[in-house]
């Protein structure tokens, strides 16, 4: 935040006093989501995801709380510099004067929270599918709530007041869809009596995802005043059983898909009408997505220069999607650089498609390979190859002992669910498929040298009798 923006802070501070003195019984809730800084790290747009941070936590200034359903970072081990921007960011809400108190914990013991984490505007977050890692391991946002940044939750909740009215706010990070019902129905979250409550997650709805078999509303706990979704990129509004549900939508296009089109924002909501507002983000870059049968270079030339005639605080990132092949994409992208990130997806031929598969698995980097190595090595000793990837997470954090006692429990044949392991998978590489120039490949590949034994197999048998006499966990217990 510059001067500027610590002035406005100044006199939003004083407003904020203001307001509470008069308007006592309501607390004013601001809700985003699915921030992922990080992405597009080394490109062009690797600033867009932090001033769209910057600029929804100006705008939650005189907000008593905010709510974040996950996705703050792209990736589950963001770089040092994404961190130390996501902090600095944090920071200002810290020294905000705020009058919420946290009350109590809902299965959380808030006594192991640092008095940092009530400072200032009170935020609460949940971890998103990027940010999952193995249980155990400490993903980035319970390192934020370690720093004293926010309070994250899992399967847990708080309770916060302010001038006596009370606000519970319970949530269910990211889990595989496949457990979301089972650790649900474990964790069994209830309303907290005189309290709005609001109940908070990081899932695919499948009603407002165009998949019907995914999640869906009717299976989420009744009696809440408020549902708060991440995940979706999509702003969207609803309600649950005559509840607002508000789908908060990520505040940056991530996939670059059609749907990505739309405006970005920070949802508000008050306990007291629960009134809900959706501000637009003003400084964000736009985004258009553009569609042709034909490869007519003049008359997507045309579009080109009719977007960009209208005239952009930043350069406009055009996707134009052609159903035809294209030869002269690099061309384009080259003559509008200064004025347009240009992006083309197009139907490949099939020839292009194999040459373009081969030329992916020559730039297999050695994690992947390893990993390749690890999934065949699991179908070899018939286990499910399905686990390979938290199996794989956790060798490379060194924790081996985790790792075969994962693998004995996804033995358990209890656990898997063949099904909608496989819906899960299919979904997730859709997502990794469609997202653009993602150079946080760059992050991923900065490996640690994977522990050869599990991986070449050589004691991989041996390792596995040694767990005989441990007890079974059931896979869930990896994500409760
Ligand atoms: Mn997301």
């Amino acid at each position: 935040m510059d001067h500027a923006g610590r002035g406005n802070r100044e006199i939003k501070n004083r407003f904020n006093l203001f307001i509470s003195s008069i308007l006592p019984y309501f607390m004013r809730i601001s809700i985003f989501s699915d921030l992922h800084l990080g992405f597009g790290r080394g490109t062009e747009r690797e600033n867009d995801c932090f001033d769209a941070f910057e600029e929804a936590l100006e705008k939650s200034l005189d907000a008593d709380l905010i709510l974040i359903p996950g996705d703050i970072f792209d990736i589950k081990n963001p770089s040092t510099e994404t961190m130390a921007k996501a902090m600095e960011l944090l920071l200002n809400m810290i020294i905000i004067k705020n009058d919420v108190k946290l009350v109590s914990g809902i299965g959380k013991d808030i006594s192991r929270l640092s008095p940092v984490n009530t400072f200032g505007i009170p935020i609460i977050a949940l971890h998103g599918n990027h940010e999952r890692k193995a249980k155990g391991l400490i993903n980035p946002v319970q390192a934020m709530e370690k720093a004293g940044f926010l309070i994250h939750l899992h399967c847990n909740g708080v309770v916060l007041e302010k001038n006596g009215e009370r606000v519970a706010v319970q949530g269910i990070s990211s889990v595989p869809d496949k457990y979301f019902t089972e650790i649900l129905k474990e964790w069994n979250p209830k309303p907290v009596k005189g309290c709005f409550n609001i109940f908070m997650l990081h899932q695919i709805l499948g009603e407002f995802f165009g998949s019907p078999d995914s999640l869906k509303t009717s299976s989420l706990p009744p009696g809440f005043d408020l549902y708060i979704d991440g995940d979706i990129h999509k702003p969207q509004q609803s309600t649950i059983n005559g509840k607002p549900l508000i789908i908060a939508g990520s505040l940056i296009p991530t996939q670059l898909s059609e749907n990505d089109t739309g405006p970005r924002g920070v949802w508000f909501i008050d306990t007291e009408t629960s009134s809900i507002r959706f501000v637009r983000l003003e400084n964000q870059r736009k985004f258009y997505f553009e569609k042709f049968e034909k490869a007519d270079k003049e008359a997507i030339e045309k579009r080109i220069t009719e977007i960009i005639s209208r005239g952009h605080k930043k350069k406009p990132i055009i996707r134009i999607k052609v159903d035809d092949k294209l030869e002269w994409e690099k061309e384009i992208k080259a003559k509008y650089d200064d004025k347009a990130i240009i992006s083309f997806k197009q139907i490949l031929k099939e020839e292009d498609e194999i040459r373009a598969k081969t030329l992916e698995e020559h730039k297999l980097s050695v994690q992947e390979l390893a990993k390749k190595l690890l999934r065949e090595n699991l179908e070899k000793f018939n286990l499910n190859p399905k686990v390979f990837e938290t199996v794989f997470e956790l060798i490379t954090e060194g924790k081996n002992e985790d790792a075969l006692s994962f693998l004995k429990s996804s033995v358990n044949k209890s656990v898997i669910n063949a099904k909608s392991e496989k819906a899960d998978h299919t979904k997730q590489d859709k997502k990794i498929k469609e997202v653009e120039p993602h150079d946080d490949n760059k992050e991923r590949t900065e490996h640690k040298t994977v522990s050869g034994d599990l991986v070449s197999n050589m004691n991989f048998d041996k390792n596995l009798k040694k767990l005989e006499e441990k007890p079974d966990k059931r896979g869930l217990e990896r994500f409760f």
